[in-house]
């Protein structure tokens, strides 16, 4: 794994309709993200904010759809800025809403293309976030970006993206609420689903194993987008998309343990933290935590792993 991190903040708010999103960034600042990697051996680097990219008016033919053409500004800023840094070592996002995966992971995408290397995507998330501009009846485009990246027709007014993700790249983890748009175009593709009733049959080990497996077969690069919801609600109360039965304070460290240990994660998306909606910051330290488990925080190290 790379072990310099570059941090870019991503104050995104317009891909959903629930004000805070932008704080977010300022949140794994205060709650420590930089000291933490740095402790863990990272070299770290802050970027700082990016700023969306001015764009024009535009429209689709969806009405429900807002905030459109602004999206579509942080989709080229962070796409730019994503490929840039992917030049220099692990870029993590820190969001902002998650229609920042619109650039974040098309400016990595642009950087697999460049170096000829495949890209594959874990998406951790309580959605399935497979909606198009045509499809969303909410209008929020938080909901897209997983199309976006696999390359679904009614994106026109956004950027061509710059190398489509083969859906056998592609694995869905944790989700549990799924539209019904999505879920016929789910149906007919070749996405990997492992929905909560697959994790709750076979817990997180296998399902995410075998994905791996296949990233390290192809040599790929490996984006994870970690949506807040994925976490239980219980757990994790700052995000604006509750959704009951998500994955325990447990699990989720473990899928970040899993994902360490494979050595194969090439860039991060931390998306859908709403400090105002926190409580006593436990959800910004949550995915702290979460972030220093995928760097190699381990309880104890000893050379020897598991329990024989
Ligand atoms: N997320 N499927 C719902 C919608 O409005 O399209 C929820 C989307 C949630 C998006 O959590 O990133
Ligand atoms: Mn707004
Ligand atoms: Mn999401
Ligand atoms: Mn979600």
């Amino acid at each position: 794994m790379n072990r310099t991190c570059i941090l870019i903040g991503a104050p995104v708010d317009s891909g959903q309709r629930r004000p805070g999103c932008l704080m977010g960034p300022a949140a794994y600042r205060v709650a420590g993200l930089a000291a933490t990697l740095q402790g863990l051996g990272c070299t770290v680097q802050d970027r700082g904010d990016v700023a969306p990219a001015p764009v024009g008016d535009v429209s689709c033919d969806n009405a429900a759809v807002h905030h459109l053409s602004e999206t579509i500004g942080w989709t080229r800023a962070l796409a730019e800025a994503g490929q840039a840094a992917m030049a220099d070592g692990m870029p993590v996002f820190m969001g902002g809403d998650h229609s920042l995966s619109l650039g974040s992971v098309a400016g990595v995408a642009a950087h697999a293309a460049a170096v000829g290397r495949p890209l594959f995507v874990l998406w951790l998330d309580a959605h399935s976030d497979f909606h198009t501009p045509l499809t969303t009846s909410s209008g929020n485009l938080h909901g897209t970006p997983m199309a976006y990246i696999a390359g679904r027709a009614g994106f026109d007014a956004f950027p061509p993206f710059p190398a489509t993700v083969p859906e056998s790249h592609i694995c869905l983890f944790g989700i549990r609420s799924v539209d019904p748009a999505e879920g016929a175009a789910l149906y007919d593709s070749e996405i990997t689903v492992c929905d909560m009733r697959v994790l709750d049959e076979f817990g997180v080990v296998v399902p995410l194993r075998r994905f791996l497996d296949r990233v390290r077969a192809a040599d790929g690069l490996l984006h994870v987008s970690l949506d807040v919801d994925f976490l239980d609600p219980a757990i994790a109360p700052a995000v604006g998309t509750t959704v009951p039965g998500g994955t325990t304070f447990r699990e989720a460290h473990l899928v970040m343990e899993l994902l360490h240990d494979s050595g194969l994660v090439t860039s991060l998306d931390l998306v859908e933290l709403n400090p105002f909606l926190d409580e006593r910051a436990r959800t910004a330290q949550l995915m702290v935590d979460l972030c220093a488990s995928l760097m190699g925080r381990k309880v104890f190290d000893r050379p020897t792993r598991g329990f024989v």
